[in-house]
């Protein structure tokens, strides 16, 4: 009795987790409502859409405001008709008059919509199925690049992820051992530490090999304590090192500069010496053929697009093509609306692709993503390992997991790297 069907559509700008203005989201139907926020990467991909609209937040809301009455009257369960008309209102390729701020938060807010007059979760709504798995969290411990100010380690993010956890709660918990362990030894080892990042990883000045050193010691620490085995993961976010000028990628911190060829030669020492099992944007945005050259090489690993992508379905069928990963970065406000995003996730895995949904570095406190993973079987997670915009994430799973049961288990792809 057109319980779904959209009563009222109500926009305002807030802030996400650095401070900087968003956009969210509340759809009404007859008997429920759905609220979404957009959130903002800091470390972006010149093939996303835009996040912020061209004239400003302020104006493109005015001018939302005069056409959004035509969602009134719309079945919110036709997520496809709400998001058609919300790219048809925008009326650019990448989302410049109205930006993923407004899109996006107005795609998911109606799959809450949807989801929350027909009384059932959001990850269900997604992905209706009797069993489900739950992401391992891959978390941020130390971080550097664009999420930093001030001097850090030249490279994004050094992460890790339990292999042997029994459950959702012991997964993150893990990880929040690993921090706290790798906090107590940086504060021993490094006179200038002190500070946090974006995401709330940990800031060192000491380089990248002695803070993998940090981390292994950490992890050694808690498995001998506590038996979890982790995994170490980095994203290079290598973009952000690029210089097009001069073709070379630009260690600041370090001092060093690097050719592509000397690049993959520096991360497939850092792979092996280091043991690492995941590797995000090793290389720049542009450079599918030394992602095809490292994915050769190590094949077994976890070779991630996100900035190659940018959760678009046009460059991933480009690396499929070049063989460039075996993983994809999944980002909703990269493409800014769901069914976009959906159709990146279908090909991904349609092509044995494996999409890793992920939090951006400016957060705001939906926990949308909790759901999205869950429904498509992400077996990662990659939204931090502490601070209220990412802990929400992380506590949602818990309750995800709490009400499942029985009917969900961890991700086993994730076993097979213990
Ligand atoms: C990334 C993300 C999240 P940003 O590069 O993977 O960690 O950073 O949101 O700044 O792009
Ligand atoms: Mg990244």
């Amino acid at each position: 009795m057109d319980l779904t069907i959209i009563q009222g559509i109500n926009n305002r700008i807030i802030f996400d987790s650095r401070g900087d203005q968003t956009v969210e989201t509340k759809i009404e139907t007859k008997v429920a409502k759905g609220v979404s926020s957009c959130p903002a990467g800091a470390s972006k991909s010149s093939y996303e859409v835009q996040n912020i609209p061209t004239i400003g937040l302020r104006k493109a809301l005015d001018n939302f405001n005069e056409i959004k009455k035509k969602l009134i009257g719309m079945d919110s369960l036709n997520q496809k008709e709400v998001d058609e008309f919300l790219l048809k209102a925008d009326g650019t390729q990448n989302l410049s008059n109205l930006g993923a701020a407004i899109v996006l938060s107005t795609s998911i807010a109606n799959l809450k919509a949807a989801a929350n007059s027909l009384k059932i979760p959001y990850f269900k709504k997604i992905k209706d199925k009797d069993f489900y798995k739950l992401p391992v969290p891959l978390g941020n411990i130390i971080g550097g690049g664009k999420h930093a100010k001030g001097k850090s380690i030249d490279i994004q993010e050094i992460l890790v992820f339990c292999t042997n956890a029994n459950d959702i709660f012991e997964a993150i918990l893990a990880n929040i051992l690993v921090y706290k362990k790798v906090a107590e030894i940086l504060a021993s080892k490094d006179p200038n530490f002190g500070g946090k990042n974006d995401e709330n990883a940990w800031i060192t000045t000491i380089g990248i090999k002695k803070s993998l050193e940090v981390i292994k010691e950490a992890i050694k620490y808690v498995r001998d304590k506590e038996g979890f085995n982790f995994k170490i993961g980095l994203d290079i976010a290598a973009s952000s090192l690029w210089n097009e000028k001069k073709k070379v990628y630009e260690y600041r911190t370090e001092a060093i500069v690097l050719n592509e060829e000397q690049q993959l030669k520096f991360i497939s020492d850092l792979i092996e010496e280091y043991d690492i099992w995941y590797i995000e944007d090793p290389f720049h945005e542009n450079s599918f053929s030394y992602f095809s050259e490292l994915l050769n090489r190590y094949k077994e690993r976890l070779i991630v697009g996100d900035d190659l992508y940018a959760s678009n379905v046009l460059r991933l069928k480009e690396g499929i093509k070049n063989k460039s990963t075996n993983g994809i970065i999944i980002k909703p406000n990269q493409v800014g609306c769901l069914t976009k995003l959906f159709e990146t996730i279908e090909y991904a895995q349609n092509n044995n692709i494996i999409p890793i949904v992920s939090h951006r570095s400016g957060e705001t406190e939906d926990t949308f993503i909790a759901h999205l993973a869950t429904a498509i079987e992400s077996p990662l997670l990659k939204t931090g390992t502490v601070g209220g915009e990412r802990i929400s994430k992380l506590n949602e799973l818990i309750r995800i997991s709490e009400f499942l049961k029985e009917k969900a288990n961890i991700n086993d792809l994730i076993r097979k790297f213990n």
